[in-house]
C-alpha cells in the first residue's frame, strides 16, 4: 500500500515550491529529491522550498530498504537519503550530491539564498552546519534509537544521549541569546536544525529550560516554507511501524555489503 503510494509520488509531476522568493533561475528544470520525511530529509525539503526551486520528490522508503537499490547507490553510495540530482549543475550538466550539509551549501551556493557569500559571514554558517552535522543530528539520533527502538533497555546508553542533547541544546540556547538565528540571519543551519529541535518532546528534554531555543524554535517554524518541507511525504510514513521485526531487520545491524 504504502509503496503504490510511494510509486504513485514518484511519478508525480514537478513541484513547483511555493515560496514567495524571487526565481532564481528562468525555466529551471526540477532537481530530483530523493527523500524520506525525517529531520534529515527535512533539511532539504525546506531549502528547496524556501528558495522556491521546482523539484520532484523521489521517495526511498528506508524501512523497506529502498535505500539499498543499485540506482539509488550510484548517486548515495552510503545508503542513506538524502540525495538530489540536479538536471542543471555547473556547466549546465548534471549533477548528483549526497550527505545534507554537502547538498545545503551546493544548493546556498547555487541560489545565492541563505549561505552568504562573504567569507566571514560564510564561515559562521559552515560552523553552525557542522556542528549540526556532527553533533545534535548524531546524538539525537543514537538517542532516539536507544530510547525508542533498541530491543534491550539501556540505561546507561538512554542517558549519555539525553545529556549530550541537553548539553548541546544548551550551546544552542546561549548562541540564540543575542542573535535571532544561529549564523545571525535565517541560513542553511536553521534549517540543518529545526527538524531535530522539533522533537525535544521525544527526547525528553523540556524546551522551557531553553527560553532562546524555544523562540527560535517557534520563529523558524512559522515560516511557511518550513511547514512545507517538514510536511513533504509524511502521508507516506503513515502505517509504518518502526519496531515491526521487519523494518528493524532493514534498519538496524547493516554491515558492510560485498560489492
Ligand atoms: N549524514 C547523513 C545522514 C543521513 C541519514 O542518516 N539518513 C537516514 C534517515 S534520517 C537514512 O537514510 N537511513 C537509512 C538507513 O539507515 O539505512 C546526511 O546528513 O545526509
Amino acid at each position: 500500500m504504502v509503496r503504490k503510494k510511494a510509486k504513485r509520488a514518484a511519478k508525480a509531476k514537478p513541484v513547483k515550491a511555493k515560496s514567495k522568493a524571487k526565481k532564481t533561475t528562468a525555466k529551471a528544470r526540477p532537481i530530483d529529491l530523493y527523500y524520506w520525511a525525517t529531520p534529515n530529509g527535512f533539511k532539504i525539503s525546506i531549502m528547496l522550498e524556501e528558495c522556491g526551486l521546482p523539484y520532484v520528490m523521489k521517495p526511498v522508503n528506508i524501512s523497506k530498504g529502498e535505500q539499498f537499490n543499485p540506482d539509488f547507490l550510484k548517486i548515495a553510495p552510503n545508503n542513506r537519503m538524502p540525495a538530489i540530482v540536479d538536471p542543471q549543475g555547473p556547466g549546465g550538466r548534471p549533477i548528483s550530491i549526497f550527505e545534507s550539509g554537502a547538498i545545503l551549501q551546493y544548493l546556498g551556493r547555487k541560489t545565492g539564498k541563505f549561505y552568504p557569500a562573504d567569507e566571514r559571514g560564510r564561515v559562521e554558517v559552515d560552523q553552525w552546519l557542522f556542528w549540526q552535522m556532527g553533533g545534535i543530528g548524531p546524538m539525537a539520533g543514537q538517542l532516539n534509537h536507544f530510547k525508542h527502538y533498541a530491543r534491550e533497555t539501556l540505561p546507561y546508553a538512554i542517558k549519555r544521549y539525553e545529556d549530550e542533547v541537553n548539553r548541546l541544546y544548551g550551546v544552542m540556547n546561549t548562541r540564540l541569546a543575542d542573535r535571532p538565528f544561529l549564523a545571525g540571519k535565517y541560513s542553511i543551519a536553521d534549517m540543518a536544525c529545526v527538524g531535530w529541535v522539533n522533537l525535544w518532546k521525544r527526547q525528553d528534554q523540556n524546551i522551557d529550560d531553553f527560553p532562546h531555543l524555544k523562540r527560535w524554535l517557534e520563529t523558524v517554524k512559522a515560516r511557511p516554507a518550513v511547514q512545507r518541507g517538514m510536511a513533504l511525504g509524511m502521508e507516506l510514513r503513515q502505517g509504518i511501524d518502526m519496531k515491526d521485526p521487519k523494518v528493524q531487520g532493514v534498519l538496524f545491524g547493516q554491515r558492510a555489503r560485498a560489492s
